[in-house]
């Protein structure tokens, strides 16, 4: 083997992915019907060929990257600052990187899932065993209900239970007012009962006020998890949430990277992280977030932007590394978009995904799949016949 000091990395491309959504994904901030991917490719000199994927929700309506924008900061920014350099040592790289490119946190994260994909190959190990080594062979994935209609919601949980792909459902609020809001949920958990178990996630939409108001009804609703009820900028608030309530409040939207993880837990103002390596971006970013939460008593769960599959598997690798996500993984990213891009797609059955197991992040594209989506430059191609077509 070369020592690994010898390869250095020769390209840098980006290109952006647009794939239609099995129904529309309604949000309090935006209703999905397609799902934009950024995907890196990185080769190195010694022709390993790492991949990553920086994705966002609703354009700039989620955070403050567009897909877009994680394009051109990737192709403007980092590649001139990798290119050349030592593709092995992973971690001092992107150190480097984040000298030169501040926040970004969803185009580093891209470009260090391809990195350290390409590591893992040159060194056939999945990169949970770069970070520390695997802890859960297969995690339990959520399903989120957002297609806003209560009936419908009903009916898809259903399905799901029936084929045991998933028992625990998150519920997407914050769009209607706190009773209509407190009234699906309700339908929705008496219909499922002990079967499963029922989330929210607000999204940031209720005032302090709102959530004084709807905690307490869901809670009597049997609801065991809230997330992001308020804004990300009100921590003070959220912390008063916190020591108020029995039902575990969760922060997603204001975990953006390791000092957002160490003030949320020194305020006291979650229960529970949602980590999500382009939130925290990068891998190694979200394993400290994690090791933060851990020492600070808080649960943790693995979170996802609704990445596709690459997104998916490299927060598989680093979550099967983490010893306890007392509250499992929402996972399930690849499962909304009607086309896969995978060669081989990821493997899900028993309410839980099974983490790849081949070197890097464990999958590869399927390269003419990925051409047929890909955009020509900016604009957005969602073709009429694509979610139709047979793959
Ligand atoms: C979010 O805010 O959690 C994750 C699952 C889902 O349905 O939406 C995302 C974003
Ligand atoms: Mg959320």
């Amino acid at each position: 083997m070369n020592a690994p000091t010898e390869v250095r990395v020769d390209t840098v491309e980006t290109i952006l992915v647009d794939v239609p959504t099995i129904r529309p994904h309604k949000l309090s901030m935006h209703t999905m019907n397609s799902q934009t991917l950024v995907l890196v490719t990185i080769r190195c000199s010694d022709g390993t060929i790492g991949i990553g994927e920086g994705t966002t929700i609703g354009g700039l309506s989620y955070g403050e990257e567009s897909p877009e924008g994680i394009k051109l900061t990737i192709d403007t920014y980092i590649a001139p600052a990798i290119v050349g350099a030592d593709a092995s040592r992973v971690a001092a790289l992107m150190g480097q990187v984040k000298q030169r490119v501040r926040g970004n946190r969803f185009a580093t994260c891209a470009v260090e899932t391809a990195l350290l994909d390409a590591l893992g190959k040159r060194l056939g190990l999945p990169v949970s065993e770069l970070l520390g080594g695997r802890q859960h062979q297969t995690l339990p994935v959520a399903w989120t209900l957002a297609s806003g209609n209560t009936t419908r919601d009903i009916e898809e949980a259903e399905r799901m239970l029936d084929a045991r792909r998933h028992n625990i459902f998150k519920l997407k609020i914050g769009l209607r007012s706190v009773n209509d809001d407190v009234a699906h949920v309700a339908a929705i958990k008496r219909a499922l009962g002990d079967r499963a178990s029922v989330r929210v996630d607000v999204n940031q939409a209720w005032s302090e006020v709102d959530a004084r108001r709807g905690i307490p009804a869901l809670e009597a609703a049997g609801v065991d998890l809230i997330e992001q009820p308020l804004s990300r900028d009100d921590r003070g608030a959220q912390a008063r949430l916190s020591g108020r309530f029995a039902v575990a409040i969760m922060a997603d939207e204001a975990l953006h990277g390791v000092r957002d993880a160490f003030d949320i837990a020194a305020r006291g103002a979650a229960d529970v992280f949602a980590l999500k390596i382009n939130q925290a971006g990068g891998l190694y970013d979200a394993a400290r977030m994690a090791a933060i939460g851990e020492s600070a008593g808080i649960g943790l769960y693995g979170g996802t932007m609704l990445e596709g599959g690459v997104g998916t598997a490299a927060s598989a690798q680093v979550f099967s590394a983490l010893p306890k996500l007392t509250w499992g993984t929402e996972l399930f990213g690849p499962l909304l978009l009607t086309e896969e891009i995978l060669a081989t797609p990821l493997r899900y059955g028993d309410f839980a995904l099974e983490v790849p197991t081949a070197p890097g992040i464990g999958v590869e594209l399927d390269m003419d799949r990925v051409a047929f989506f890909q955009r020509d430059g900016f604009t957005p191609r969602i073709r009429a016949t694509a979610a139709t077509s047979g793959a």
